[in-house]
């Protein structure tokens, strides 16, 4: 089968910013299977440009597939752009089946349905699998509730095949499968890396850059965080070949910068040891950045010089708060004292510590923010980044949360760089100030000035100053944003409300709600696994 692969652009600070971009992942992640699988696979990645709608849909016309498939990784904030793109690429290809995946949709789904009439499919969860075996059905005309993972409206998929037991559901009935099983050997999977020409996509710098993840999931159960549950378990990759992929990438393709996407890399400490020996061991000279928690760190304490030797540069901690009572509620499993130590560590051993923590909850107060900066200083980070408190509807967070109203009614902009809640006893506008004073304060001390022009590793410098060239433009467009093109309502609808009651539902509820296939009588419409996750 033909098949394009869509990335669609997104608006947020993370794709505009930089001017530079990294590959999609999740997109190059099932187009490895499907070319295996003997299909013929092309990638559009609109992020350049970016491209508008009408030269993605004429970019479509011009390859004719017979399936279009698309999804983001910040999927949230991406979904507007992908609704827009599969409306008019309808317009142009009614004969194209068009598929959607990604986090978003695998929690979304119901409401996707219903109102994007031009969305074929949803795949659930983690795509590779699921999409080969979708496909495979399509072409060979088989009933498509034999393949798990995946939504359809029943008879009204376009394209000269009727895929669907017509005689089982009744027409456009919305209808859900049973969850796809876990991919257990993500070794399998493989990455079509040959859809991208590698000389396109750099970061930090204009240095050649790929996304990779070592391993998939979380162990840790922080309420306001879905990751975890969408991959189900964490499983990792052999340490031994996935350093050999990266060697092999850096050697044939001049890749020099390595992004983790990894949820939590380091969860398994002999897993990540084994790693950076392999990678030590092939002697390539990359960079390495991701995201791990500060508990991994200071439980590696005796081994941070193997993350350097390996190439370890800078990793972001995810802090959220600054206060233990909230570390606690949230269930971050870390404490003050853990993240002060992390990045002491960091320190000692030349990598780049930042910090994230979270802005924008409901009950905080000017005095939380000020605690906040105190706190932050005396952690003393190479790097800060505010993020706002997002409660995505399929987290505990988002429960918690249901009766608050939404400040920011565009989901566009649910993607932590805006307020989403209205908070309780500060103004948007004051915590916006609060926000940008607390980033000023942290990357303008003398500190952060010092290390950014005379620490004596040239890499480190070199990453400190990426970092504040992309600040310096984050800065003024995020205010200008705020001023001028930002929408925000202190009078909204309640978040239970602007996510149309559609929560989570607890696992045992789901246990008893994968049924999905039924005859149609028996499951009213759109109503098949409802609320049922990935
Ligand atoms: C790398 C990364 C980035 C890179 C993006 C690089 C790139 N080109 O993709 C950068 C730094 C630019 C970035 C920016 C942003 N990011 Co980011 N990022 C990540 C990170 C660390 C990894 C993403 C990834 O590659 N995952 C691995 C792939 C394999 O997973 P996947 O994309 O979900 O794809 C799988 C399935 O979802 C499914 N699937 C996906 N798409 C499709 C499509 C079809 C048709 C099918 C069938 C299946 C399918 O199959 C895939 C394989 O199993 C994640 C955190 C994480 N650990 O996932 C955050 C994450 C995706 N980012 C997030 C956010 C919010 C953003 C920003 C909005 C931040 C900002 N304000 O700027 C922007 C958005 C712009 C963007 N380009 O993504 C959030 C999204 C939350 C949400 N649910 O919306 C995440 C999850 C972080 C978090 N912990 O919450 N990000
Ligand atoms: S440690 Fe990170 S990925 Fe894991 S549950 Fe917490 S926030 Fe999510």
């Amino acid at each position: 089968m033909k098949i394009l692969l869509i990335n669609p652009p997104h608006p947020s600070i993370g794709s505009r910013i930089p001017r530079e971009h990294l590959p999609p992942l999740g997109l190059l992640s099932l187009g490895g299977p499907l070319l295996d699988a003997g299909h013929e696979v092309k990638l559009l990645d609109a992020e350049f440009g970016p491209m508008s709608v009408s030269r993605i849909v004429s970019e479509a016309q011009e390859y004719e597939p017979e399936a279009i498939l698309l999804g983001h990784s910040g999927s949230t904030s991406g979904h507007p752009s992908a609704t827009r793109i599969v409306r008019a690429v309808r317009m142009a290809l009614p004969q194209t089946w068009i598929i959607y995946g990604g986090v978003f949709p695998s929690y979304h789904w119901t409401q996707i349905m219903e109102q994007e009439p031009a969305i074929d499919f949803i795949v659930r969860g983690e795509g590779e699998e699921t999409v080969v075996r979708l496909v495979a059905a399509l072409e060979q005309n088989q009933p498509l509730e034999w393949v798990t993972g995946i939504v359809f409206r029943a008879g009204t998929a376009p394209g000269p095949k009727r895929p669907v037991d017509e005689h089982l559901f009744e027409r456009g009935q919305v209808v859900a499968t049973p969850p796809a099983p876990v991919i257990r050997d993500l070794n399998a999977c493989r990455v079509g890396w040959e859809l991208i020409d590698h000389r396109r996509y750099t970061y930090y710098g204009k240095r050649r850059a790929v996304v990779v993840q070592f391993s998939r999931g979380c162990p840790h159960r922080c309420h306001y965080c879905g990751q975890h549950e969408f991959w189900r378990t964490w499983r990792h990759r052999d340490p031994v070949k996935f350093a050999a992929e990266l060697a092999r990438m850096h050697r044939q393709h001049g890749v020099e910068l390595i992004n983790f996407a990894d949820e939590n890399p380091t969860a398994s400490r002999p897993a990540w040891k084994a790693f950076l020996e392999a990678l030590i061991a092939e002697n390539v000279p990359i960079i390495l950045i991701g995201t791990t928690r500060a508990s991994d760190i200071v439980r590696d304490a005796d081994i941070l010089h193997l993350y350097k030797r390996a190439g370890v540069e800078r990793f972001l901690l995810g802090l959220e708060s600054t206060d233990d009572a909230t570390l606690q509620a949230i269930h971050k499993g870390s404490t003050k004292a853990i993240d002060r130590e992390a990045i002491r560590l960091m320190r000692r051993h030349g990598i780049i510590s930042m910090a994230a923590w979270v802005a924008g909850f409901v009950q905080e107060k000017d005095s939380d923010y000020w605690r906040t900066l105190r706190q932050l200083l005396s952690y003393d980070p190479d790097q800060i980044q505010a993020l706002y408190a997002t409660p995505h509807s399929w987290t505990p967070f988002a429960v918690q949360e249901a009766k608050h109203r939404v400040v920011q009614t565009d989901l566009s902009r649910w993607d932590y760089k805006h307020q989403v809640l209205v908070s309780a006893h500060v103004p948007n506008w004051r915590v916006l100030l609060w926000v940008k004073f607390i980033e000023a304060v942290c990357q303008l001390r003398p500190k952060s000035l010092l290390r950014l022009m005379a620490h004596p590793d040239r890499r480190f410098r070199a990453g400190m100053r990426w970092y504040s060239n992309i600040g310096r433009r984050v800065w003024p467009y995020e205010v200008w944003q705020w001023l001028f093109c930002d929408r925000r309502t202190r009078s909204g609808p309640t978040l239970a409300e602007f996510l149309k009651g559609r929560w989570r539902i607890e696992p045992k509820v789901i246990s008893r709600l994968q049924v999905a296939v039924r005859p149609a009588r028996s499951i009213p419409a759109s109503q098949s696994c409802r609320g049922e996750i990935a």
